[in-house]
Protein backbone atom coordinates (compact mmCIF):
# COMPACT_ATOMS: atom_id res chain seq x y z
CA UNK A 1 0.00 0.00 0.00
CA UNK A 2 1.54 3.23 -0.87
CA UNK A 3 1.26 6.09 1.51
CA UNK A 4 0.33 8.83 -0.90
CA UNK A 5 -2.57 6.75 -2.62
CA UNK A 6 -4.09 5.96 0.84
CA UNK A 7 -7.01 7.75 1.94
CA UNK A 8 -5.61 10.29 5.04
CA UNK A 9 -8.57 10.45 7.81
CA UNK A 10 -7.73 13.24 10.28
CA UNK A 11 -9.24 13.22 13.14
CA UNK A 12 -9.03 17.05 15.44
CA UNK A 13 -11.50 18.15 18.11
CA UNK A 14 -11.97 20.91 16.01
CA UNK A 15 -12.68 20.55 12.26
CA UNK A 16 -12.19 23.65 10.12
CA UNK A 17 -15.30 23.13 7.74
CA UNK A 18 -16.35 26.46 6.34
CA UNK A 19 -13.66 28.71 7.82
CA UNK A 20 -12.75 31.34 5.29
CA UNK A 21 -8.64 31.96 6.52
CA UNK A 22 -7.46 28.33 7.06
CA UNK A 23 -5.80 28.05 10.75
CA UNK A 24 -2.82 26.60 12.29
CA UNK A 25 -3.68 23.26 11.77
CA UNK A 26 -5.21 23.61 7.98
CA UNK A 27 -1.60 25.76 6.95
CA UNK A 28 -0.15 22.80 8.71
CA UNK A 29 -1.84 19.97 6.56
CA UNK A 30 -1.99 22.22 3.69
CA UNK A 31 0.21 19.60 1.20
CA UNK A 32 -1.92 16.50 1.86
CA UNK A 33 -5.21 18.36 1.82
CA UNK A 34 -4.30 19.45 -1.66
CA UNK A 35 -2.75 15.76 -2.87
CA UNK A 36 -4.34 13.02 -1.50
CA UNK A 37 -7.93 11.85 -0.61
CA UNK A 38 -8.84 13.14 2.69
CA UNK A 39 -11.63 12.49 5.17
CA UNK A 40 -11.39 15.37 8.20
CA UNK A 41 -13.77 14.11 10.85
CA UNK A 42 -14.27 15.98 14.78
CA UNK A 43 -16.43 18.18 16.44
CA UNK A 44 -18.20 20.89 14.39
CA UNK A 45 -17.65 23.31 17.34
CA UNK A 46 -21.64 23.83 17.51
CA UNK A 47 -23.94 22.50 20.44
CA UNK A 48 -27.13 20.26 20.58
CA UNK A 49 -29.77 19.27 23.12
CA UNK A 50 -30.43 15.68 21.22
CA UNK A 51 -28.40 12.45 21.83
CA UNK A 52 -27.07 11.02 18.79
CA UNK A 53 -27.42 14.40 16.70
CA UNK A 54 -25.34 12.25 14.05
CA UNK A 55 -22.57 13.69 11.44
CA UNK A 56 -22.81 16.45 9.23
CA UNK A 57 -21.24 15.50 5.65
CA UNK A 58 -19.40 18.05 3.59
CA UNK A 59 -17.58 17.39 0.43
CA UNK A 60 -14.90 20.36 -1.25
CA UNK A 61 -13.05 18.45 -3.40
CA UNK A 62 -10.91 16.04 -2.64
CA UNK A 63 -11.51 16.65 0.97
CA UNK A 64 -14.57 15.31 3.16
CA UNK A 65 -15.06 16.43 6.03
CA UNK A 66 -17.40 14.55 8.81
CA UNK A 67 -18.45 16.63 11.67
CA UNK A 68 -20.64 16.00 14.84
CA UNK A 69 -22.43 18.40 17.57
CA UNK A 70 -21.47 17.98 21.09
CA UNK A 71 -24.49 18.19 23.72
CA UNK A 72 -23.91 20.49 26.18
CA UNK A 73 -23.05 17.67 28.88
CA UNK A 74 -20.21 16.32 26.30
CA UNK A 75 -19.37 19.85 26.05
CA UNK A 76 -18.75 20.48 29.82
CA UNK A 77 -17.33 17.14 30.74
CA UNK A 78 -15.15 16.30 27.60
CA UNK A 79 -14.04 19.73 26.37
CA UNK A 80 -14.36 22.64 28.94
CA UNK A 81 -14.23 19.56 31.57
CA UNK A 82 -11.50 16.70 31.62
CA UNK A 83 -9.24 18.58 28.30
CA UNK A 84 -8.84 21.86 29.62
CA UNK A 85 -9.46 21.84 33.41
CA UNK A 86 -7.32 18.16 33.97
CA UNK A 87 -5.26 17.75 30.77
CA UNK A 88 -4.21 21.25 29.57
CA UNK A 89 -2.95 22.36 32.94
CA UNK A 90 -1.28 19.29 33.85
CA UNK A 91 0.89 19.28 30.67
CA UNK A 92 1.83 22.51 31.10
CA UNK A 93 2.59 21.82 34.48
CA UNK A 94 0.25 23.77 36.00
CA UNK A 95 -0.88 20.96 38.92
CA UNK A 96 -2.37 23.75 40.75
CA UNK A 97 -4.93 24.91 38.65
CA UNK A 98 -5.71 20.65 37.77
CA UNK A 99 -9.16 19.62 38.32
CA UNK A 100 -9.71 15.83 38.05
CA UNK A 101 -13.10 15.55 38.49
CA UNK A 102 -14.30 11.35 37.67
CA UNK A 103 -17.62 12.36 36.09
CA UNK A 104 -15.56 14.60 33.66
CA UNK A 105 -13.00 11.77 33.14
CA UNK A 106 -15.94 9.48 32.37
CA UNK A 107 -17.98 12.10 29.78
CA UNK A 108 -14.11 12.43 27.93
CA UNK A 109 -13.20 8.95 27.76
CA UNK A 110 -17.35 8.66 26.30
CA UNK A 111 -16.61 11.33 23.36
CA UNK A 112 -13.46 9.51 22.47
CA UNK A 113 -15.97 6.01 22.74
CA UNK A 114 -18.51 7.55 20.36
CA UNK A 115 -16.30 9.48 18.20
CA UNK A 116 -14.34 5.94 17.79
CA UNK A 117 -17.71 4.49 16.86
CA UNK A 118 -18.55 7.09 14.40
CA UNK A 119 -15.67 6.69 12.79
CA UNK A 120 -15.27 2.78 12.54
CA UNK A 121 -18.29 3.15 10.71
CA UNK A 122 -16.91 5.14 8.08
CA UNK A 123 -13.04 3.89 7.18
CA UNK A 124 -11.72 1.14 4.90
CA UNK A 125 -8.59 -1.18 5.98
CA UNK A 126 -6.35 1.44 3.51
CA UNK A 127 -6.85 4.59 5.57
CA UNK A 128 -3.65 5.78 7.02
CA UNK A 129 -5.06 8.05 10.26
CA UNK A 130 -3.86 11.01 11.98
CA UNK A 131 -5.11 12.31 15.38
CA UNK A 132 -4.18 15.90 16.86
CA UNK A 133 -4.23 16.72 19.82
CA UNK A 134 -5.25 15.90 23.85
CA UNK A 135 -8.37 16.10 23.23
CA UNK A 136 -8.66 13.03 21.63
CA UNK A 137 -5.71 10.67 23.36
CA UNK A 138 -7.62 7.95 24.43
CA UNK A 139 -9.28 7.41 20.44
CA UNK A 140 -6.99 4.93 19.25
CA UNK A 141 -7.60 2.43 21.95
CA UNK A 142 -11.28 2.91 21.49
CA UNK A 143 -10.56 2.36 17.51
CA UNK A 144 -8.35 -0.82 18.27
CA UNK A 145 -11.42 -2.11 20.58
CA UNK A 146 -13.36 -2.46 17.54
CA UNK A 147 -10.50 -4.31 15.64
CA UNK A 148 -9.40 -1.43 13.62
CA UNK A 149 -5.52 -2.57 12.77
CA UNK A 150 -5.28 0.52 10.39
CA UNK A 151 -1.80 2.47 10.85
CA UNK A 152 -2.66 5.14 13.38
CA UNK A 153 -0.82 8.12 14.30
CA UNK A 154 -1.34 10.56 17.15
CA UNK A 155 0.37 14.04 17.68
CA UNK A 156 0.56 16.40 20.87
CA UNK A 157 0.42 19.69 20.10
CA UNK A 158 1.27 20.27 23.53
CA UNK A 159 4.03 19.67 25.95
CA UNK A 160 4.00 16.14 27.24
CA UNK A 161 5.33 16.53 30.94
CA UNK A 162 8.24 15.33 32.95
CA UNK A 163 6.92 11.63 34.16
CA UNK A 164 6.84 13.15 37.76
CA UNK A 165 4.01 15.21 36.60
CA UNK A 166 2.59 13.40 34.12
CA UNK A 167 1.86 10.75 37.20
CA UNK A 168 0.31 12.62 38.98
CA UNK A 169 -2.46 12.77 36.64
CA UNK A 170 -4.64 10.25 38.47
CA UNK A 171 -5.95 8.20 35.40
CA UNK A 172 -1.96 8.98 33.77
CA UNK A 173 -2.55 4.50 32.81
CA UNK A 174 -5.48 5.46 30.87
CA UNK A 175 -4.12 7.78 28.45
CA UNK A 176 -0.86 6.32 28.24
CA UNK A 177 -2.57 3.35 27.09
CA UNK A 178 -4.56 5.76 24.56
CA UNK A 179 -0.93 6.95 23.49
CA UNK A 180 0.66 3.30 23.54
CA UNK A 181 -2.41 2.07 20.75
CA UNK A 182 -1.02 3.85 18.17
CA UNK A 183 1.92 3.15 15.75
CA UNK A 184 3.57 6.35 16.28
CA UNK A 185 3.40 9.02 18.51
CA UNK A 186 4.69 12.69 17.22
CA UNK A 187 5.69 15.39 20.25
CA UNK A 188 6.73 19.01 19.05
CA UNK A 189 10.05 18.98 20.75
CA UNK A 190 12.85 16.48 21.96
CA UNK A 191 12.29 17.33 25.32
CA UNK A 192 8.83 16.30 25.02
CA UNK A 193 9.74 12.58 23.88
CA UNK A 194 11.95 11.93 25.79
CA UNK A 195 9.69 12.83 28.65
CA UNK A 196 7.47 10.21 27.07
CA UNK A 197 9.90 8.12 26.82
CA UNK A 198 10.59 8.06 30.20
CA UNK A 199 7.59 7.65 31.54
CA UNK A 200 7.37 4.39 29.16
CA UNK A 201 10.89 3.34 30.54
CA UNK A 202 9.83 3.73 34.36
CA UNK A 203 6.24 2.13 33.91
CA UNK A 204 7.96 -0.62 32.00
CA UNK A 205 11.09 -1.33 35.23
CA UNK A 206 7.53 -1.06 37.81
CA UNK A 207 5.88 -3.57 35.54
CA UNK A 208 8.53 -6.07 35.43
CA UNK A 209 8.08 -6.89 39.23
CA UNK A 210 6.19 -10.20 38.99
CA UNK A 211 2.84 -8.86 40.34
CA UNK A 212 2.77 -6.68 37.82
CA UNK A 213 4.07 -8.24 34.74
CA UNK A 214 2.25 -6.85 30.91
CA UNK A 215 -1.10 -8.17 30.37
CA UNK A 216 -0.48 -7.45 26.53
CA UNK A 217 1.92 -8.03 24.11
CA UNK A 218 2.04 -6.72 20.30
CA UNK A 219 1.96 -3.52 18.77
CA UNK A 220 5.37 -1.17 18.95
CA UNK A 221 4.98 2.09 19.19
CA UNK A 222 7.34 4.56 18.06
CA UNK A 223 8.00 8.31 19.69
CA UNK A 224 9.79 10.98 17.80
CA UNK A 225 9.83 14.75 17.55
CA UNK A 226 8.47 16.89 14.86
CA UNK A 227 8.50 19.97 15.59
CA UNK A 228 5.20 21.61 13.80
CA UNK A 229 6.74 24.26 11.10
CA UNK A 230 4.34 27.23 9.21
CA UNK A 231 4.56 27.97 5.25
CA UNK A 232 7.51 30.64 5.84
CA UNK A 233 7.73 32.08 2.65
CA UNK A 234 3.77 32.93 2.34
CA UNK A 235 4.01 34.42 5.80
CA UNK A 236 6.54 36.42 4.52
CA UNK A 237 4.90 37.34 1.67
CA UNK A 238 2.26 38.81 3.13
CA UNK A 239 3.98 40.71 6.16
CA UNK A 240 5.85 42.53 3.22
CA UNK A 241 2.37 43.48 1.53
CA UNK A 242 0.77 44.45 5.07
CA UNK A 243 3.45 46.36 6.50
CA UNK A 244 2.51 49.71 8.09
CA UNK A 245 -0.07 49.15 10.13
CA UNK A 246 1.15 50.17 13.31
CA UNK A 247 0.19 53.81 14.45
CA UNK A 248 2.88 55.91 12.79
CA UNK A 249 3.49 57.56 16.39
CA UNK A 250 4.80 54.25 17.73
CA UNK A 251 6.89 53.67 15.02
CA UNK A 252 8.74 57.01 14.27
CA UNK A 253 12.11 58.21 14.23
CA UNK A 254 13.59 57.24 17.50
CA UNK A 255 10.27 55.32 18.62
CA UNK A 256 10.35 51.03 18.72
CA UNK A 257 7.40 48.78 18.82
CA UNK A 258 7.46 45.92 21.23
CA UNK A 259 5.18 43.48 20.40
CA UNK A 260 2.88 39.97 21.67
CA UNK A 261 0.51 38.20 20.49
CA UNK A 262 -1.21 35.26 22.71
CA UNK A 263 -4.55 33.68 23.40
CA UNK A 264 -5.53 34.40 26.57
CA UNK A 265 -3.85 31.57 28.38
CA UNK A 266 -2.24 31.23 31.77
CA UNK A 267 0.34 29.36 29.53
CA UNK A 268 1.58 32.31 27.54
CA UNK A 269 3.66 33.77 30.73
CA UNK A 270 1.68 37.55 29.75
CA UNK A 271 1.66 38.46 33.71
CA UNK A 272 5.20 38.04 33.66
CA UNK A 273 5.73 39.61 31.03
CA UNK A 274 3.95 43.12 31.75
CA UNK A 275 5.72 43.07 35.01
CA UNK A 276 8.84 42.73 32.75
CA UNK A 277 7.90 45.62 30.87
CA UNK A 278 7.55 47.61 34.24
CA UNK A 279 11.18 46.31 35.43
CA UNK A 280 12.87 47.25 32.01
CA UNK A 281 11.09 51.11 32.32
CA UNK A 282 11.92 51.31 36.11
CA UNK A 283 15.99 50.34 35.40
CA UNK A 284 16.01 52.42 32.13
CA UNK A 285 13.20 55.72 32.79
CA UNK A 286 14.67 57.23 29.40
CA UNK A 287 12.78 54.42 27.59
CA UNK A 288 9.67 56.46 28.20
CA UNK A 289 7.89 57.51 25.28
CA UNK A 290 10.11 55.56 22.88
CA UNK A 291 8.95 52.29 23.47
CA UNK A 292 5.42 50.98 23.25
CA UNK A 293 4.46 47.72 23.36
CA UNK A 294 1.05 46.20 21.73
CA UNK A 295 0.07 43.48 23.24
CA UNK A 296 -2.84 41.21 21.47
CA UNK A 297 -4.56 38.89 23.11
CA UNK A 298 -7.56 37.30 21.70
CA UNK A 299 -10.13 35.71 24.22
CA UNK A 300 -9.95 32.25 24.57
CA UNK A 301 -11.98 29.67 26.89
CA UNK A 302 -13.55 32.04 28.99
CA UNK A 303 -16.15 28.91 30.08
CA UNK A 304 -13.44 27.82 32.42
CA UNK A 305 -12.60 30.09 36.06
CA UNK A 306 -8.88 30.06 35.71
CA UNK A 307 -9.33 31.77 32.12
CA UNK A 308 -11.86 34.44 33.66
CA UNK A 309 -9.05 35.27 36.66
CA UNK A 310 -6.24 35.55 34.46
CA UNK A 311 -8.16 38.14 32.69
CA UNK A 312 -8.84 40.20 35.25
CA UNK A 313 -4.75 39.47 36.93
CA UNK A 314 -3.82 40.68 33.65
CA UNK A 315 -5.86 43.79 33.19
CA UNK A 316 -4.63 44.97 36.47
CA UNK A 317 -1.41 44.60 35.97
CA UNK A 318 -1.70 46.06 33.01
CA UNK A 319 -3.73 49.42 34.44
CA UNK A 320 -0.61 49.46 36.72
CA UNK A 321 2.10 49.77 34.81
CA UNK A 322 0.07 52.49 32.63
CA UNK A 323 -1.03 53.95 35.99
CA UNK A 324 2.67 54.43 36.99
CA UNK A 325 4.52 55.45 33.70
CA UNK A 326 1.79 57.53 31.19
CA UNK A 327 2.01 60.70 30.67
CA UNK A 328 -0.76 62.47 28.65
CA UNK A 329 -0.37 61.39 25.41
CA UNK A 330 1.83 57.77 25.67
CA UNK A 331 1.02 54.69 27.36
CA UNK A 332 3.48 52.23 27.64
CA UNK A 333 1.29 49.14 27.10
CA UNK A 334 -1.76 48.82 24.76
CA UNK A 335 -3.44 46.35 25.31
CA UNK A 336 -5.95 44.28 23.02
CA UNK A 337 -8.62 42.09 24.33
CA UNK A 338 -9.29 40.96 20.93
CA UNK A 339 -7.85 39.07 17.87
CA UNK A 340 -7.09 41.10 15.06
CA UNK A 341 -7.38 39.98 10.87
CA UNK A 342 -4.42 38.17 10.30
CA UNK A 343 -2.86 40.49 7.43
CA UNK A 344 -3.13 43.40 9.99
CA UNK A 345 -0.94 40.95 12.49
CA UNK A 346 1.21 40.31 10.27
CA UNK A 347 1.85 43.62 9.70
CA UNK A 348 2.08 43.93 13.13
CA UNK A 349 4.83 41.98 13.40
CA UNK A 350 6.84 43.38 10.81
CA UNK A 351 6.68 46.84 12.35
CA UNK A 352 8.02 45.49 15.47
CA UNK A 353 11.27 45.72 17.19
CA UNK A 354 11.18 43.13 19.79
CA UNK A 355 8.94 40.18 19.62
CA UNK A 356 8.37 38.87 22.87
CA UNK A 357 7.17 35.43 23.39
CA UNK A 358 7.77 34.42 26.76
CA UNK A 359 5.11 31.36 27.47
CA UNK A 360 6.25 29.39 30.82
CA UNK A 361 5.72 26.35 28.96
CA UNK A 362 4.45 25.61 24.89
CA UNK A 363 4.14 22.66 22.96
CA UNK A 364 5.90 25.09 19.86
CA UNK A 365 4.20 28.37 19.79
CA UNK A 366 3.79 29.76 15.68
CA UNK A 367 3.59 33.35 16.91
CA UNK A 368 7.46 33.05 17.33
CA UNK A 369 7.88 31.61 14.29
CA UNK A 370 5.55 34.14 12.18
CA UNK A 371 7.28 36.85 13.63
CA UNK A 372 10.75 35.60 12.15
CA UNK A 373 9.28 35.05 9.10
CA UNK A 374 7.33 38.72 9.02
CA UNK A 375 10.56 40.69 9.50
CA UNK A 376 12.30 42.85 6.53
CA UNK A 377 16.22 40.74 6.10
CA UNK A 378 17.56 44.28 5.90
CA UNK A 379 16.27 45.14 8.58
CA UNK A 380 14.71 43.10 10.90
CA UNK A 381 13.30 42.51 14.35
CA UNK A 382 14.61 40.63 17.15
CA UNK A 383 13.09 37.72 19.17
CA UNK A 384 12.75 37.37 22.95
CA UNK A 385 12.13 33.57 23.42
CA UNK A 386 11.58 31.39 26.43
CA UNK A 387 13.14 28.44 27.21
CA UNK A 388 10.06 26.73 27.79
CA UNK A 389 8.65 27.15 24.87
CA UNK A 390 8.86 24.03 21.88
CA UNK A 391 10.37 26.66 19.44
CA UNK A 392 13.43 26.98 21.39
CA UNK A 393 15.15 24.24 20.77
CA UNK A 394 14.87 25.24 17.16
CA UNK A 395 15.82 28.81 17.21
CA UNK A 396 18.78 29.22 19.35
CA UNK A 397 19.23 32.65 17.70
CA UNK A 398 16.94 34.00 19.47
CA UNK A 399 17.48 36.06 22.96
CA UNK A 400 16.21 33.02 25.27
CA UNK A 401 15.04 33.84 28.69
CA UNK A 402 13.49 32.40 31.71
CA UNK A 403 9.90 34.21 31.97
CA UNK A 404 9.86 33.63 35.26
CA UNK A 405 12.75 36.03 35.63
CA UNK A 406 11.39 39.55 35.09
CA UNK A 407 15.06 41.14 35.34
CA UNK A 408 16.47 38.58 32.84
CA UNK A 409 13.50 39.40 30.54
CA UNK A 410 13.80 43.33 30.80
CA UNK A 411 17.69 43.18 30.30
CA UNK A 412 17.12 40.86 26.87
CA UNK A 413 14.30 43.60 26.07
CA UNK A 414 17.14 46.18 26.29
CA UNK A 415 20.13 44.04 24.22
CA UNK A 416 17.39 43.75 21.78
CA UNK A 417 16.68 46.93 21.05
CA UNK A 418 20.47 47.76 21.25
CA UNK A 419 21.36 45.05 18.76
CA UNK A 420 23.61 46.52 15.97
CA UNK A 421 22.26 45.68 12.63
CA UNK A 422 24.64 43.06 11.50
CA UNK A 423 24.01 41.00 14.17
CA UNK A 424 20.35 41.37 13.70
CA UNK A 425 20.40 40.25 10.33
CA UNK A 426 22.91 37.22 11.11
CA UNK A 427 20.54 35.72 13.54
CA UNK A 428 17.78 36.76 11.64
CA UNK A 429 19.14 34.77 8.40
CA UNK A 430 19.72 32.07 10.87
CA UNK A 431 16.21 31.34 11.96
CA UNK A 432 15.05 32.20 8.21
CA UNK A 433 16.83 28.82 7.16
CA UNK A 434 15.52 26.97 9.97
CA UNK A 435 11.72 28.19 9.52
CA UNK A 436 12.13 27.29 5.50
CA UNK A 437 13.53 23.96 6.25
CA UNK A 438 11.71 22.69 8.66
CA UNK A 439 8.59 24.47 7.53
CA UNK A 440 4.59 22.89 7.30
CA UNK A 441 5.05 21.13 4.41
CA UNK A 442 8.29 19.30 5.86
CA UNK A 443 6.37 18.28 8.99
CA UNK A 444 3.19 17.56 7.15
CA UNK A 445 5.16 14.56 4.68
CA UNK A 446 8.02 13.85 7.80
CA UNK A 447 5.27 12.52 10.00
CA UNK A 448 3.01 10.56 7.60
CA UNK A 449 6.34 9.03 5.94
CA UNK A 450 7.25 8.09 9.31
CA UNK A 451 4.01 6.47 10.22
CA UNK A 452 4.67 4.24 7.18
CA UNK A 453 7.68 3.12 8.42
CA UNK A 454 6.56 2.92 11.99
CA UNK A 455 3.90 0.69 11.05
CA UNK A 456 5.80 -1.78 9.34
CA UNK A 457 8.09 -1.93 12.12
CA UNK A 458 5.06 -2.65 14.55
CA UNK A 459 3.00 -4.77 12.29
CA UNK A 460 6.41 -7.17 12.25
CA UNK A 461 6.57 -6.77 16.32
CA UNK A 462 2.59 -7.87 15.84
CA UNK A 463 3.43 -11.06 13.45
CA UNK A 464 6.02 -11.93 15.99
CA UNK A 465 3.82 -11.67 19.23
CA UNK A 466 3.11 -15.06 20.38
CA UNK A 467 1.33 -14.71 23.54
CA UNK A 468 0.05 -12.02 25.61
CA UNK A 469 2.29 -13.03 28.45
CA UNK A 470 5.41 -12.22 26.45
CA UNK A 471 8.42 -11.89 28.90
CA UNK A 472 8.57 -8.77 30.65
CA UNK A 473 11.66 -6.16 29.39
CA UNK A 474 14.07 -6.26 31.47
CA UNK A 475 15.84 -2.82 32.97
CA UNK A 476 19.13 -3.56 30.69
CA UNK A 477 16.57 -3.75 27.73
CA UNK A 478 14.38 -0.81 28.46
CA UNK A 479 17.52 1.13 28.91
CA UNK A 480 18.37 0.13 25.48
CA UNK A 481 15.54 1.82 23.83
CA UNK A 482 12.86 -0.84 23.68
CA UNK A 483 10.61 0.29 26.32
CA UNK A 484 7.01 -0.66 27.15
CA UNK A 485 3.96 0.16 28.55
CA UNK A 486 1.12 -2.24 29.28
CA UNK A 487 3.44 -5.12 27.01
CA UNK A 488 3.20 -2.43 24.19
CA UNK A 489 6.44 -1.02 22.79
CA UNK A 490 8.09 2.08 22.53
CA UNK A 491 10.86 2.74 20.32
CA UNK A 492 12.39 6.41 20.41
CA UNK A 493 13.67 8.20 17.25
C1 LIG B 1 -1.25 25.08 20.19
C2 LIG B 1 -0.05 24.88 21.12
C3 LIG B 1 1.46 24.95 19.12
C4 LIG B 1 -3.13 34.72 17.66
N1 LIG B 1 -3.74 35.89 17.81
C5 LIG B 1 -4.35 36.16 16.64
C6 LIG B 1 -4.09 35.13 15.75
N2 LIG B 1 -3.35 34.25 16.40
C7 LIG B 1 -2.79 33.01 15.80
C8 LIG B 1 -1.29 33.13 15.68
C9 LIG B 1 -0.87 31.66 15.64
C10 LIG B 1 -1.95 30.99 16.48
O1 LIG B 1 -3.04 31.89 16.62
C11 LIG B 1 -1.46 30.67 17.89
O2 LIG B 1 -0.60 29.57 17.82
P1 LIG B 1 0.41 29.19 18.98
O3 LIG B 1 1.29 28.14 18.47
O4 LIG B 1 1.16 30.40 19.39
O5 LIG B 1 -0.46 28.76 20.23
P2 LIG B 1 -1.74 27.83 20.60
O6 LIG B 1 -3.00 28.46 20.14
O7 LIG B 1 -1.64 27.65 22.08
O8 LIG B 1 -1.54 26.44 19.83
C12 LIG B 1 1.19 25.52 20.53
C13 LIG B 1 0.20 25.03 18.26
O9 LIG B 1 -0.91 24.42 18.93
C14 LIG B 1 0.40 24.34 16.91
O10 LIG B 1 0.81 23.02 17.05
O11 LIG B 1 2.47 25.71 18.51
O12 LIG B 1 2.32 25.27 21.36
O13 LIG B 1 -0.33 25.43 22.42
O14 LIG B 1 -0.93 31.16 14.33
O15 LIG B 1 -0.97 33.86 14.54
N3 LIG B 1 -4.55 35.10 14.48
C15 LIG B 1 -5.29 36.17 14.07
N4 LIG B 1 -5.59 37.22 14.89
C16 LIG B 1 -5.13 37.27 16.18
O16 LIG B 1 -5.38 38.23 16.90
N5 LIG B 1 -5.76 36.19 12.81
Amino acid sequence: MSTQSSRLVLVSNRVPVGETTPGGLAVALKDALSTRQVLWFGWSGGLTDKTGAGLTCIRRGNVEYAVTDLTTDEFEGYYAGYANKALWPSFHYRLDLAEYQPDEFATYMAVNARFARELYERISPSDQIWIHDYHLIPLAAELRKFGVTNPIGFFSHIPFPSPEIFRAIPQHAALASGLMACDLVGFQSDRDRSNFERYAAEQAAMSALPANAPQMAGRRTSAKAFPIGIDAAAFAAEAETSAGCAPPALVGAGKCLILGVDRMDYSKGLVERVTAIETLLDSRPDLCERVSYIQVTPPSRGEVDAYAQLRIELETCVGHVNGRFSTLDWAPVRYLAQGLPRNELAGLYRDAAVGLVTPLRDGMNLVAKEFVAAQDPRNPGVLVLSEFAGVAEQLPEALIINPHDPAQQARAIEHALAMPLPERQERHAAMMDTLNRYDASWWCGAFLQELAVATSKSSAVQAGAAHPHDEPLTAPQVAAGALAVAGRRVSGG
